[in-house]
């Protein structure tokens, strides 16, 4: 099975909203051939006039590592038609079996050229909010191995972000939560996120110049989920918040 035909496979499943077989059952893909059929995958949105947006950062907390069996930080590319406004409609019947995390984004101030650390992080940034994130994998069960879910783009399928606050309001050490109407599904502290949300930005732009995709100014950076997802239900509203930063929902139809 060649790379291409894995790619377009993944892609068909995310546009049909129809569940595939684990590649790692039929193929066993490398880390590094797990990114390029994810890149070539995405070429696919991009050949449909799709934008890339940013990235998005996946088990940077024990919560989503141990939730999922997986071992390692990953990264996924975001497009604009994954972009949903706050309060949006998503339809359920669009995705296979979506699932929501609260997240912290970044807004980028101006392109990254140069080394990232968390002392000059802020200086990158423009705007920080809390967000959803929607992931939707494209494996029966929502089961993978860590390359599998590499190869899906990291199960990304959409996003909605709170109102951007200044980079310098505090991240660390703050209560997140994911709610189900009026229900709290989920709850975590965001020093989970790498101890320090903002080491998922260093590390964001770490793995986003090793792998030679540029970020620039405007584009968002998701820090990955502090708790683990909740499946998300016909008729609910589903709401992030975090402290000091505000909330966020959608409306799911
Ligand atoms: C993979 C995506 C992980 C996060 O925030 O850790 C992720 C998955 O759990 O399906 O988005
Ligand atoms: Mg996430």
């Amino acid at each position: 099975m060649k790379i291409e035909v894995i790619a377009k496979r993944l892609d068909e499943a995310a546009l049909n909203a129809q569940a595939t077989t684990q590649i790692s059952q039929e193929k066993q893909l490398s880390l590094e051939e797990a990114y390029q059929v994810q890149k070539l995958s995405i070429d696919r949105r991009y050949d449909r006039g799709e934008k890339f947006v940013g990235i998005k950062m996946g088990f940077t907390s024990k919560a989503k590592m141990e939730q999922m069996g997986v071992h390692d930080m990953i990264w996924g590319r975001l497009t604009d038609k994954m972009h949903y406004a706050l309060g949006d409609k998503i339809t359920r019947s669009d995705f296979i079996h979506p699932r929501a995390e609260p997240e912290i984004a970044f807004l980028l101030a101006k392109d990254i050229n140069e080394e990232v650390t968390l002392a000059n992080a802020e200086d990158f940034v423009i705007g920080v909010a809390v967000a959803i994130e929607l992931i939707d994998s494209r494996y029966e069960n929502f089961k993978f191995s860590l390359e599998d879910v590499v190869a899906d783009n990291c199960s990304s399928a959409g996003f909605a972000l709170g109102e951007w606050k200044m980079p310098d309001t505090n991240i660390k050490d703050i209560l997140m939560s994911l709610v189900s109407d009026d229900e709290i599904v989920g709850k975590g502290n965001s020093n989970a996120i790498l101890g320090n949300p903002w080491e998922s930005l260093v590390a964001a732009a770490r793995l986003a110049q090793a792998n030679g995709v540029q970020l620039r100014a405007n584009d968002i950076v998701l820090a990955g989920a502090a708790t683990p997802a909740n499946y998300i239900k016909v008729g609910e509203t589903v709401s992030a918040h975090a402290e000091g930063l505000g909330s966020v929902y959608l409306d799911i139809i």
